[in-house]
């Protein structure tokens, strides 16, 4: 059983409020980033809020720990509920998405993998394992991982034991949600979901990997 997060990545707001409507019966958070924030503003985030469901700001985070503090507190002054980083800027620029996450009782995630082909390009031969083992020393909440490479998440999950692992990549970059689900805590759909004809169908259609709570 595993979370669906939505990924709410059309770049106009009335599609945004549509699909994530639609779809809230069906999913257990949202997430946005720099497509959605950038076309319509940080203030969407106020009215996604009103679903009722946990927002995860995607700005993968990765710059010196001040710049890094200084676009934490945006993101939870905003309403966000937790904030995505990388982990390759360094444990101290992590530190400080943590620290400033939880200061507003919220999480921070960091990126261990990413799950696109290119991501097997400078997150192996080392890397993603390293990422995940800073994680557990810096109070990070977790580690973003592949839903393409389920291997590779199951190997970051022996490093990462109970710590939080939300997975991207299920759907439109071919991966199975079957093959994930028993590895992660969260799925992240983005365009099965939003380019649907009915985006309450396709998340409805995650309901035996949620444990068929709707
Ligand atoms: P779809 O490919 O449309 O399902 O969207 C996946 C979502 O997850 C997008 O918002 C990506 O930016 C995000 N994502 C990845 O696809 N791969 C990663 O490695 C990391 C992320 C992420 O951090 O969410």
């Amino acid at each position: 059983m595993t979370d669906l997060i939505l990924a709410l990545d059309p770049t106009s707001r009335a599609e945004a409020i549509r699909i994530a409507s639609a779809a809230a019966p069906h999913i257990d958070a949202i997430k946005v980033g720099y497509p959605l924030i950038l076309a319509e503003g940080l203030g969407i985030a106020k009215e996604l809020a009103t679903l009722g469901l946990p927002l995860i700001a995607d700005f993968k985070v990765a710059d010196i720990p001040n710049t890094n503090r200084l676009i934490a507190e945006q993101v939870f002054h905003a309403g966000f509920s937790a904030i995505i980083c990388h982990g390759f800027p360094g444990r101290d620029s992590v530190e400080a998405c943590v620290q400033v996450a939880h200061a507003h009782g919220g999480e921070c995630l960091v990126v261990a993998e990413m799950s696109h082909p290119g991501g097997a390009e400078f997150f192996q031969n080392g890397i993603a394992e390293k990422i995940a083992r800073m994680v557990l020393t810096t109070g990070a909440d977790g580690i973003i991982a592949p839903a393409t490479r389920p291997e590779r998440t199951r190997m970051l999950r022996e490093i990462i034991g109970s710590k939080k692992i939300l997975s991207p990549g299920v759907g439109a970059q071919g991966g199975d949600p079957q093959a994930i689900a028993e590895l992660v805590d969260g799925i992240i759909v983005g365009r099965a979901i939003y380019e649907a004809d009915d985006p309450a169908s396709a998340a409805a259609g995650y309901a035996d990997i949620r444990g068929n709570r709707t």
